[in-house]
């Protein structure tokens, strides 16, 4: 049984590559979506192709997924083939827009299918018609299985990756998918074991920059990837590029030193926040009975939401909902304990929202000032009745 779509896409690729059609990237800014990107663009590279552009919308300004600032920034990019990586399934609206200016869209992720999926190439999963057995894949393990057949049909058919090329993927695959705590089995545990094996023999500068921190005579690899990710999981990015991508695709040992030693000061500082607001939260939740958890405001960064409420999901075990708030949105990060599908929530209340979607146990949402309240309400009433 195949991905619904895998080949397909492959084959589209592979013709943009050989009439040297423009290729636009866009993912995700977390590591899932960074490490998806850098290996299809290595990969597109690796064959002749031309990727014109790699974008990562800043989730702060820009909210998650395509949007409207990004796409006046793509639109000069038009006529290209656009791949959407780890983002795009509920991108109705935008994906639309992106085809008036001549784009073509193919969008390769696995978050939930909402009822429809926008009019685009898709590959997820999680779709209606997708047979695969597997349906836990990170996107990055989506882009590596794109990747093997892109690679393998060069002389048509032979595989032609070399083994260095494929390693380097699979340590990217490894860390995407760690980083994103998809389930360890299957086709996972394939990438994780394998890119972990790999780990300490990479040739990849911005990887080799983290022995210097951690030396590997001190850390099994397994170990050593969970320092690398909690860095990386930085999803800040200057011109639209996350920091992890330029630690990632760095062909430099010093250039990568010097960008992860930046990044490594920031991580510190953040994880000295994460752990402020999240004891403050603590407090207030352990005052008051509630279904959930329901904190935000302009003090939350919007990068550190995912993490806050992570932490705090994990303490009281309710659906967690944190938020920052900028103006008039408020953009937020759900954790719910197992069995409670965030998602479903979501949906039961998406009259109120401007955006929303996710994995049943962690998603986000984009909802108006006005609407914050009733948003509230609405979730209240939905986990009471669970
Ligand atoms: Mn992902």
């Amino acid at each position: 049984m195949e991905i619904k779509n895998l080949k397909k896409a492959a084959k589209r690729i592979l013709s943009a590559i050989k009439k040297d059609e423009r290729i636009v990237l866009f993912g995700d800014a977390d590591l899932d979506g960074t490490t998806s990107v850098i290996i299809l663009e290595e990969a597109i590279k690796n064959l002749g192709g031309r990727v014109s552009l790699c974008y990562f919308p800043d989730r702060g300004i820009e909210g998650y997924g395509l949007n409207e600032n990004a796409l006046k920034i793509l639109s000069n990019y038009a006529p290209a083939l656009l791949i959407l990586l780890d983002c795009g399934i509920g991108n109705f609206k935008e994906v639309k827009v992106a085809k008036k200016m001549g784009f073509e869209v193919i969008i390769i992720e696995h978050h939930e299918v909402l009822a429809e999926v926008p009019q685009a190439l898709v590959v997820n999963p999680k779709q209606k018609g997708d047979k695969y057995p597997f349906k836990f894949l990170a996107t990055c393990g989506l882009s590596f299985k794109l990747t093997s057949i892109l690679l393998g049909s060069k002389t048509g058919g032979g595989r032609v990756a070399s083994k260095h090329l494929e390693q380097g993927f699979l340590e990217l695959a490894a860390l995407g998918t760690l980083a994103d705590m998809m389930p360890q089995v299957e086709d996972n545990q394939i990438f994780i074991e394998k890119g972990l094996d790999s780990l300490p023999f990479t040739f990849r500068p911005g990887l080799q920059a983290f022995f210097k921190i951690f030396p590997q005579q001190n850390f099994s690899s397994r170990e050593l990837a969970q320092k690398i990710i909690s860095i990386l999981q930085i999803t800040d990015s200057k011109n639209h590029l996350t920091e992890s991508y330029l630690v990632l695709s760095s062909q430099d040992t010093t250039q990568a030193s010097q960008l992860l030693e930046k990044l490594s000061a920031k991580s510190s500082q953040r994880q000295q926040l994460i752990k402020e607001l999240t004891s403050e939260i603590t407090q207030k939740a352990a005052a008051i009975s509630s279904p959930l958890i329901f904190e935000g405001g302009p003090e939350f960064p919007h990068v550190l939401t995912g993490a806050i409420a992570s932490r705090i999901c994990h303490k009281f075990k309710k659906p967690t909902f944190i938020f920052n708030t900028n103006q008039n949105l408020s953009k937020g990060s759900v954790r719910t304990p197992k069995g409670v599908n965030s998602v479903e929530a979501l949906t039961k209340c998406s009259s109120l929202l401007e955006v929303y979607g996710g994995h049943p146990q962690a998603s986000g949402f984009t909802v108006k000032a006005e609407n914050l309240e009733k948003f509230k309400e609405c979730l209240i009433e939905y986990f009471k009745k669970l």
